[in-house]
């Protein structure tokens, strides 16, 4: 992923940075395969759907709220209401491409133009390691979920629906 002096970087390359300055040696990884879904990228990394991030971004009163939700679970928006205090709205693609600056399908956990309020499904910290998207459909990093807590600030709660 080398950086030439007259291209942009590149989203993934945006991503790794956003690690780097995090203090996170997270290593990238592109897949042939489309990480665009939980279910796709666990079948590309050889992994348990519960082990994939869901980067899932709403609208909490109209401003900008991330959950990190494991793979193999389905969040409950009412939790997430509870825990901002305010109704919960759906973001559409441009508006998580505006908040987060990247598309749907390869949002990242952190690196955004502005933070993001974060939460983080506590079934993720029951992993040792859990893989999160990297900026498109086909990037994706491994991380233990402790780095994820600290570099997002985010809280670590329940946000699963008791449906599954
Ligand atoms: N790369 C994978 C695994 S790391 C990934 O990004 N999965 S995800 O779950 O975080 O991103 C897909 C999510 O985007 C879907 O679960 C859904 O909540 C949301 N989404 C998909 N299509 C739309 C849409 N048209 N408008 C708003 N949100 C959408």
């Amino acid at each position: 992923m080398a950086l030439s002096m007259d291209q942009r970087p590149s989203a993934p390359q945006r991503v790794q940075a956003a690690l780097s300055a995090a203090g996170v040696a997270a290593r990238i990884e592109e897949f042939p395969s489309s990480t665009r879904t939980a279910q796709e990228a666990a079948d590309a990394v050889g992994t348990g759907v519960g082990q994939i991030v869901k980067s899932l971004m709403f609208l909490a009163g109209g401003a900008p709220v991330l959950a990190l939700v494991s793979g193999a679970n389905r969040l409950d928006t009412d939790r997430l209401a509870v825990l901002t205090g305010a109704p919960i709205g759906k973001a559409d693609a441009d508006a998580v491409r505006q908040a987060t600056g990247y598309a749907i399908g390869g949002v990242p956990p952190t690196g955004f133009p502005a933070p993001i309020p974060t939460f983080i499904d506590r079934d993720l910290l029951r992993y040792a390691v859990v893989w999160a998207a990297a900026g498109t459909p086909r990037h994706v990093f491994p991380i233990a979920p402790g780095d994820l807590v600290r570099i997002t600030g985010g809280r670590v709660v329940e946000l699963a629906s008791d449906q599954g």
